[in-house]
């Protein structure tokens, strides 16, 4: 099938990889999307331990990180042009973690100019109600951050581009922002 066509989605206009970095709790998708993004189709993964880095993607530097260490995503964000959080639809016992996540995220990127995508993952499977997710995960109230969301299913790609397609988007805005604002100082 090929790696997924990313490429015409590019955010940067000058020759800079646009950086994306994937965080999530464990086991919600996250290496799940970075091979899928990698080779274009599901394969079956591992925990992560550390973090993957895709070089060769034309446009995209992309950095998948272990969800068992959230303490340590922090670290991957300066420089960083968009983030997706990656949100295990199915698993309701785990939604006030990510809302907590979600919340420290807010924090950590405060003075950051980053978009972040959400995603909504395993949508194949029997999942929680959209409305309950995004109310749960406090998506809508708690957050200050440039976000886009979008239900998606690793296993089935669906979903996949329209996410990847939005956080060009908020990128490219923030980008715009940052430029309008260097303009008037
Ligand atoms: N049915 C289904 N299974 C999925 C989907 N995405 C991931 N999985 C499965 O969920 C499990 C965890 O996926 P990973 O991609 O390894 O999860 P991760 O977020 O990278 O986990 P850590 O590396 O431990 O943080 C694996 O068994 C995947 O095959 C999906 O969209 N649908
Ligand atoms: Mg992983």
């Amino acid at each position: 099938m090929g790696s997924i066509c990313i490429c015409q989605s590019k955010a940067n206009q000058n020759s800079i990889k646009t950086k994306i970095v994937i965080v999530g709790l464990e086991s919600s998708g996250k290496t799940a999307l970075f091979e899928y993004i990698r080779i274009g189709n599901f394969v079956q993964t591992e925990p992560t331990e550390g973090y993957n880095v895709n070089f060769n993607n034309k446009d995209f530097l992309i950095f998948d990180l272990a969800g068992k260490t959230p303490n340590l995503w922090q670290h991957y964000y300066q420089n960083t042009d968009g983030i997706i959080f990656m949100i295990d639809s199915t698993n309701k016992g785990k939604l006030q973690e990510v809302k907590q996540q979600l919340i420290k995220l807010n924090r950590d990127i405060e003075f950051l100019n980053i978009g972040v995508l959400i995603l909504f993952n395993k949508q194949d499977l029997e999942h929680l109600d959209f409305q309950v997710l995004l109310e749960e995960c406090g998506v809508e109230k708690n957050l200050q951050f440039q976000k886009a969301w979008q239900m998606c299913s690793c296993k089935t790609g669906e979903g996949i581009e329209e996410g990847i397609k939005k956080l060009v988007f908020l990128i490219k805005k923030q980008q715009t922002t940052v430029q309008n604002q260097q303009q008037i100082t």
